[in-house]
């Protein structure tokens, strides 16, 4: 396969008033070389050491923190310490949520990755530009129209580095170095094995192989240990300047493949395959504990801003616990959408809280950029929200009213409390979240005039949707709509 991608840093021409000001310099000192010739040497050395300062300046008072997102892959809802898990223990993730905000009623914008995915590097609702459904096929990637929260935070002065998993298109033209990260170090695709095979995955040119910034490597050891090293280098390497981080984890989407060392660790766990997924958890929390001491070491932890959570809810193959939610990975009850969702930003969160009200993976961009100095102009246009008036006490009320979701055969949404659900051939269910978490109470006869009103409003949001660029296997829909039902009907 050939490997392409360098950093084309300047693809994107992106208008960001706030923060600026690395852009600002570069672009006053390439017209200071135009002009050169009409200046002094010693001169326009002066002149430009001045002026830098002077740029620099509110960047400093102003303090951009660095930007993490922690992705866990089809982590349920009930398998950490701090969600109450009885059988996995996560001390590290624990400590993020114990020390910031911890999101009760946050959502990913899919219950599948790489919509999801797809929402959360845009902050926009992914089905707008017809990523609905999941996993592109080999010539289809997420829209290059959009501009990613990479894009965005690379242009505000940020050195930007994609750690993990991508699932946004297997193609050059979609690589992550062409969608605003500085450095890559992972997979083009969804899943893979968690050690280094060349007779499967790392076959040449496998899009599933361990790629560093298009080229294919080799690696030891077991991969989520290598992607938390490989975040650790990435925070100690980085420029003199604000980093932001996608530390994309594969853990703990299946293949099912722990080391013997993590397993050990959970032999009181009789199920086995539930045994190997609580070792991938303690995996990836043993890298996130070691990402977090590098920050601390390097004196950067106070000023960092962490979103952790999951790009979806647990899935029905790999063990994961969603309860008391309903449904899983895949489906539209809460089990899908629902998920561990932390903000962690000591200098700015100082107390620790629980945060009830609803929010979206959606709001994870203009959060950040909001941090990173944006305006509110400069949010227009995304479906996210810019959440650190909410978070602050500034801003009375929700930050969302209402959420939607879509992917081809199926439908969600909420209003407040109240949640609607679609299923293609079937028909609606209603259930109130308030008094009833497990979506166990179908209160759609009762409640005929709020559920028809639903039904429009929702209704009127897919019919801003662009169609689907691709669809899935029909086998997607059999199953799914079974799982619908099941639960709606209670059985
Ligand atoms: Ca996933």
């Amino acid at each position: 396969m050939a490997l392409v991608p360098g950093s084309d840093r300047d693809q994107y021409p992106l208008s960001v008033t706030g923060g600026a000001a690395h852009t600002d310099q570069r672009s006053f000192c390439q017209r200071d070389m135009i002009t050169s010739f009409m200046i002094p040497h010693l001169m326009k050395i002066f002149f430009c050491t001045a002026l830098a300062l002077i740029l620099a300046s509110p960047l400093q008072a102003r303090e951009q923190p660095n930007i993490i997102i922690i992705l866990a892959d089809d982590l349920g809802w009930a398998d950490l310490g701090f969600q109450g898990s009885r059988d996995i223990r996560s001390p590290h993730i624990d400590q993020l949520a114990e020390g910031g905000i911890r999101f009760t009623d946050g959502h990913v914008s899919a219950s599948v990755c790489s919509p999801s995915r797809a929402g959360l590097m845009t902050g926009r609702y992914q089905q707008r530009f017809g990523h609905e459904a999941n996993s592109p096929p080999d010539s289809e990637g997420m829209c290059l129209r959009q501009v990613t929260m990479a894009d965005r935070l690379r242009t505000m002065g940020y050195h930007t580095g994609l750690i993990g998993k991508w699932h946004l298109g297997n193609r050059d033209e979609y690589y992550p170095t062409r969608r605003g990260f500085d450095y890559f170090y992972g997979l083009r695709e969804g899943s893979r094995g968690y050690f280094y095979n060349p007779k499967k995955e790392d076959q040449a040119g496998h899009r599933k192989a361990i790629e560093e910034n298009g080229q294919q490597v080799e690696f030891d050891g077991y991969l989520t240990d290598v992607l938390g090293q490989k975040a650790i280098e990435f925070v100690d390497s980085a420029p003199d300047k604000p980093f932001f981080l996608y530390l994309s984890f594969t853990a703990p989407h299946g293949p099912m493949h722990a080391t013997e060392e993590d397993k050990q660790r959970f032999a009181s766990i009789e199920n086995r395959k539930r045994r190997t997924y609580a070792a991938m958890v303690w995996a990836m929390d043993r890298a996130i504990g070691q990402l977090i001491d590098s920050l601390k070491a390097a004196g950067k932890y106070d000023n960092t801003l962490i979103w952790f959570l999951s790009d979806n809810g647990g899935a029905t193959g790999n063990a994961s616990n969603n309860l008391p939610l309903a449904g899983h990975k895949g489906i539209k009850f809460e089990g899908g959408t629902r998920v561990p969702f932390v903000a962690h930003w000591p200098k700015r969160f100082r107390d620790s809280s629980n945060y009830d009200r609803m929010m979206a993976s959606l709001d994870i961009m203009p959060t950040s950029l909001a941090a990173a100095g944006a305006e509110a102009e400069d949010l227009r246009g995304l479906d996210g929200v810019n959440l650190l008036p909410y978070l602050e006490g500034t801003a009375a009320g929700p930050p969302h009213r209402q959420l939607f979701w879509h992917k081809l055969w199926f439908s969600a949404m909420r209003d407040g409390p109240w949640k609607l659900i679609y299923v293609q051939d079937y028909g609606y269910a209603l259930y109130n979240l308030a008094d009833d978490l497990s979506e166990s109470k179908n209160l759609i006869q009762s409640n005929q005039g709020r559920a028809e009103k639903m039904i429009r409003e929702l209704d009127d949001w897919k019919a801003e949707l662009e169609q689907p660029r691709w669809g899935e296997a029909e086998i997607w829909f059999r199953t799914h709509s079974k799982n619908h039902i099941r639960i709606i009907e209670g059985r």
